[in-house]
């Protein structure tokens, strides 16, 4: 099952799977601050992609310290189908007044621009923040779907930002956000 939107240039696409099995350009990384891996998305990716990943991301984490929530940085897809590996740190959520939104819609806009400077056509997000760092789903969807839209407004460069939900509860509440994000065709 999957659900697709086009705007401007770029398809959106909704689809319920594994991050991990995605042949995008780039799949995005749900990290933390320290790149040196974790649960969740950022677990199976590293043991999907296998130790080059982990290799640059030690590299990138000596030289510039630590990555900073909102921030995101790009390594090579391993053992990937997917090329690349763009890495964000989402926001813990501490209740919303925290700056959340914020600190989330930074880290959907910064993987899009570094995914576009890298010439890179497709993209693959999981629902960031939604684990372990505890954003309520429904929310945070609303923050990815409006993001993307609105970077694919501004810029034609991507020919696909994929939404890559994994069960089928996250891909309803994608899908029925979506739709509500949608203008309705005239008529
Ligand atoms: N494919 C797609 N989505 C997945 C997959 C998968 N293979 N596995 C889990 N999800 P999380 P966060 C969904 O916890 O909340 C890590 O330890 C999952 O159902 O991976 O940003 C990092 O190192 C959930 O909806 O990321 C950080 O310390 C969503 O992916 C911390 O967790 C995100 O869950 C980041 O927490």
């Amino acid at each position: 099952m999957s659900v697709l939107v086009v705007v401007n240039e770029t398809r959106l696409v909704l689809i319920q799977g594994d991050i991990t099995q995605q042949a995008t350009d780039a799949i995005v990384n749900a990290a933390n601050s320290g790149l040196m891996g974790g649960g969740g998305v950022d677990g199976a990716i590293h043991r999907a992609g296998g130790p080059i990943i982990m290799e640059e991301c030690r590299r990138i984490i000596e030289k510039i310290g630590r990555l900073p929530a909102g921030k995101a940085v790009i390594t090579s897809g391993g053992r990937l189908k997917a090329k690349y590996v763009i890495h964000t740190v989402g926001p813990v959520w501490h209740g919303g007044r925290s700056g959340e939104a914020e600190t989330l819609v930074s880290a959907y806009r910064e993987s899009l621009k570094l995914a576009a400077a890298n010439g890179l056509k497709s993209i693959s997000f999981p629902a960031i923040s939604t684990g372990a760092y505890s954003y309520p789903l429904e929310r945070a969807a609303r923050v990815a779907l409006a993001t993307a839209m609105d970077f694919a407004r501004g810029d034609d460069s991507l020919q696909e930002i994929r939404f890559v939900l994994y069960d089928s509860y996250s891909y309803q509440v994608y899908a029925d956000i979506l739709k509500e994000l949608t203008p309705k065709p005239e008529g």
